[in-house]
């Protein structure tokens, strides 16, 4: 039998302040596009059984419009694959922190065929297909505080392990991806499972023959640069060749991350052209793309010299275009830490605030900034127990 494996769609996502001419906030509607492009593609595969492994949607409580749609692609997919199962488990973002708050997934129960994990752990059997789904959401290993062992079905021909979760593994480093829960890597043997679909982390990484996390449907974690060139999409497994594929997705936006440009002794119309040069390089026009230009050591007055009309242009041609310019005291080469230790909290924001926060003014004074946070952070730390 074909299993598909989707996961991270993040429905609701938005970003920007832009609005599309249907009212909806232009990356809700990216997000939601790109589903249905999933969905049209696992359409065409007709696969025996499609599994969600986690953040559906990015927020507890998304618009009326994503659970709308979510809705209608369900249903899409139900009555193009009538014989399919989908079974969905919550993840991090679409699990609520406290119990009493009704899960929104729920909904989709509604829908025949669609079966959902939204709290504990879970196995749902499918005779029709000798197999058993274990589905691990992301709160029945939040939640429990013993090592969870996840064993499959003796009785079932095909086992699919389900989950989302932070897998303690070398091959994945959770950047951006935050909140997940830790799962062992001891709690699961690739061999005992048919298939092992995972979710949570945003890049597609397959780390056994039959086991991957399939990554993301667009691209929306806080340092989005990270992902400018990691492609994104869904993974089919079939379990007969036991042939694990990656179908990447068209219609994700394009993200670009451009330079580093070395502003240091340049003149501002020498930064100007540099600018311009690194522009004219990219592949088509930057019309509707995201897009990230990184100017270093780049002096403060230089940078209120710059043709700001020209960046203002750029900024109403692009999606979104962030010119992301660096003065020349800051240093740039802390953050990838000592090895072998782990990154304070104090060097994780200071990390966050110098490289990778977006400052919403040029006005803004990113070092005296960062010192102020570092400074809060330090009162905190000093309070016992804070
Ligand atoms: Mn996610």
């Amino acid at each position: 039998m074909r299993i598909v494996h989707i996961a991270d769609t993040h429905l609701g996502y938005r970003a920007y302040h832009r609005i599309n001419a249907q009212g909806t906030n232009v990356r809700e509607a990216d997000v939601a596009r790109a589903f249905r492009e999933a969905v049209d593609r696992i359409s065409d595969l007709a696969p025996d059984l499609v599994v969600v492994a986690g953040d559906l949607f990015h927020v507890v409580r998304p618009s009326n419009a994503a659970i709308a749609d979510a809705f209608r692609q369900f249903a899409r997919l139900r009555r193009a694959l009538p014989e399919t199962p989908a079974v969905v488990i919550a993840g991090n973002h679409d699990t609520p922190r406290s119990a009493e708050t009704g899960n929104i997934l729920r909904l989709y129960e509604e829908i025949p065929g669609v079966h959902v994990a939204y709290h504990e752990a879970r196995r749902l059997r499918f005779p029709h297909l000798d197999a058993a789904v274990l589905c691990v959401p992301h709160n029945a290993l939040a939640a429990s505080s013993e090592r969870m062992d996840l064993e499959p079905d003796p009785q079932a021909a095909i086992n699919v392990l389900v989950a989302h979760a932070a897998l303690d593994d070398p091959r994945v480093r959770f950047f951006d991806e935050y909140g997940g829960a830790r799962l062992p890597r001891e709690a699961w043997r690739p061999e005992d499972w048919t298939y092992v679909a995972l979710g949570h982390y945003h890049r597609y990484t397959k780390l056994a023959p039959n086991a991957a996390y399939c990554g993301a449907t667009e691209r929306t974690t806080p340092d989005l640069w990270q992902e400018a060139a990691i492609p994104k999409g869904f993974v089919e497994f079939d379990t007969e060749r036991g042939a694990l594929t990656f179908h990447e997705l068209e219609s994700p936006r394009r993200v670009l991350d451009l330079g580093p440009l070395d502003a240091r002794g340049l003149a501002p119309a020498e930064v100007d052209a540099a600018l311009e040069a690194v522009l004219a390089a990219v592949d088509g026009e930057i019309e509707g793309k995201i897009v990230r230009v990184r100017v270093l050591n780049c002096p403060r007055s230089v940078y209120r010299a710059l043709d700001h009309r020209k960046i203002r242009e750029l900024r109403a041609r692009a999606l979104h275009f962030h010119l992301d310019v660096r003065p020349p005291e800051i240093i740039r080469t802390e953050a990838a830490g000592a090895p072998g230790r782990a990154a304070t909290l104090a060097e994780e924001l200071q990390r966050f605030l110098r490289s990778r926060w977006e400052l919403t003014s040029p006005d803004l004074d990113r070092d005296a900034l960062t010192a102020l946070a570092l400074q809060y952070l330090q009162e905190v730390e000093a309070i016992p127990g804070g």
